[in-house]
């Protein structure tokens, strides 16, 4: 089938691959991409973005890997490239490929994670749960004066959803990372491990000033199931592990089923097949109503709440339902992710951070949770944060720039942090 026109586009049917066959089964039980590309298409108005989304309404045969500002990157079977392609000499879109052969880029990740005999753990690769739950109970072994383990909820598949809190003294205002919620961004959780790491062994004077002055929480990984999944099946994998109703596609998007606005605005899709699910109802997926539950309990001590994504260098305020209408601090919220963008960039690696509200600088995101911990928990200083890169190896970041990213991150919190104090953020609620 070959896309005539974009008008006729809506209702042309992609064709639908013999699909199981290539993504699911195959070598090793892994779903495997062997020549899928990725794509970055631009768009300049909502109206294109809709033309470029509706090439991913058939499962299975264009998918949306990722959206940046102005621009999709799509994830383009081999079965669809030259239809693909066909639409875009056809079109006025301009494009370029980003990665060629993602299974490539999925061996090379997997070549560079191989563990040494004596290694167990380390930001030299990336580490699965059982070897992050390992490191979590050594770290509340060895630091038990100033650490306390805590499990917000069960997930779907019956995973305890662990955290740690560290504080060292009383009185200490409070930041709450969540990470991991959605499976494939594993850059996250290697960077939250290290954060912690840092907060508790460093002795560089700023990050002592940092650890000792805040009580954190950290939840190193939400989506413990889609985790798993996304590490023993498949590489790509980004929602909960929760099979749907009346559909055979699985999860939903945790970062779209909060109770906030849910579903508003074209913020999230009512598909079960669409990497935006946002679920049933509200709080369907136990993995944010975990999360719901356990910051509710203790709302009155957390100033700011940082929710770490991949990939694109931003820094999201809320609100992710529209554009029309900001927060009422919106200005403080851009004055404190500038320090941040700008601490980043000063470093060696000269990282861009862009920072902007979720609708706004990219587009509408419904039911995320740092909307409503801002919307419905009061948390005036909330962020996602979306790391390294921009789309060279997107979710598939090669485990030698966890380290950059991590280092640059925790210069940019110092950064955040000292601005939110600044403009008073940080005092005490109660
Ligand atoms: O779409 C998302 O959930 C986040 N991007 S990602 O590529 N990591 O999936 C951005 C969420 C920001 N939007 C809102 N906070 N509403
Ligand atoms: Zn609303
Ligand atoms: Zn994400």
């Amino acid at each position: 089938m070959i896309f005539n026109t974009l008008r006729s586009l809506a209702t042309i049917t992609l064709i639908v691959l013999t699909d199981g066959a290539n993504l699911e089964a195959n070598r090793g039980n892994r779903v495997r991409y062997d020549n899928y590309s990725v794509y970055k298409v631009r768009y300049q108005n909502n109206l294109e973005r809709q033309t470029l989304l509706s090439l991913t309404q058939q499962p299975h045969s264009i998918k949306l890997w990722h959206e940046a500002r102005h621009e999709l990157h799509l994830l383009v079977s081999p079965q669809s490239l030259p239809e693909f392609v066909t639409f875009l000499s056809r079109s006025n879109f301009s494009a370029e490929i980003f990665i060629q052969n993602v299974q490539k880029a999925i061996d090379n990740e997997y070549a560079a994670n191989s563990r040494a005999t004596d290694d167990t753990f380390s930001w030299k690769r990336y580490n699965n749960l059982a070897e992050i739950e390992d490191w979590l109970d050594d770290i509340l072994a060895r630091y038990p004066k100033v650490t306390e383990g805590f499990v917000i909820g069960k997930s779907y598949e019956g995973r305890p959803i662990r955290g740690i809190k560290i504080s060292y003294k009383i009185g200490n205002p409070g930041v709450f990372i969540e990470s991991n919620i959605h499976a494939r961004e594993w850059i996250t959780s290697a960077t939250a491990t290290w954060f912690i790491n840092e907060l508790l062994s460093s002795n560089e004077e700023l990050v002592r000033e940092l650890a000792e002055s805040h009580d954190w929480y950290i939840v190193p990984v939400l989506n413990v199931d889609g985790f798993v999944y996304s590490h023993e099946k498949d590489r790509l994998w980004r929602k909960t592990r929760q099979p749907s109703a009346g559909s055979s596609c699985v999860g939903a998007d945790a970062n779209r089923n909060y109770n906030s606005h849910w579903m508003e605005n074209g913020g999230a899709s009512a598909d079960p097949c669409a990497e935006d699910y946002a679920g049933p109802f509200p709080f369907s997926e136990p993995e944010a109503k975990a999360m719901a539950e356990f910051i509710s309990g203790i709302k009155d001590k957390l100033n700011v709440l940082l929710a770490f994504h991949s990939y694109s260098q931003l820094l999201l305020s809320p609100y992710g339902h529209s554009s029309e209408v900001v927060p009422y601090n919106h200005k403080d919220l851009m004055q404190v992710a500038k320090a941040y963008a700008d601490a980043v960039q000063a470093l060696p690696y000269g990282t861009i951070y862009q920072y902007g509200t979720s609708a706004g600088l990219l587009y509408p995101a419904s039911g995320a949770t740092l909307d409503w911990a801002y919307n419905e928990q009061y948390i005036r200083i909330s962020y996602t944060i979306e790391f390294r890169d921009t789309g060279k190896f997107g979710f598939v970041i090669p485990p030698a720039y966890i380290i950059p990213n991590a280092e640059e991150n925790l210069i940019g919190i110092v950064a955040l942090l000292a601005e939110a104090k600044k403009l008073g953020y940080l005092k005490l609620k109660y």
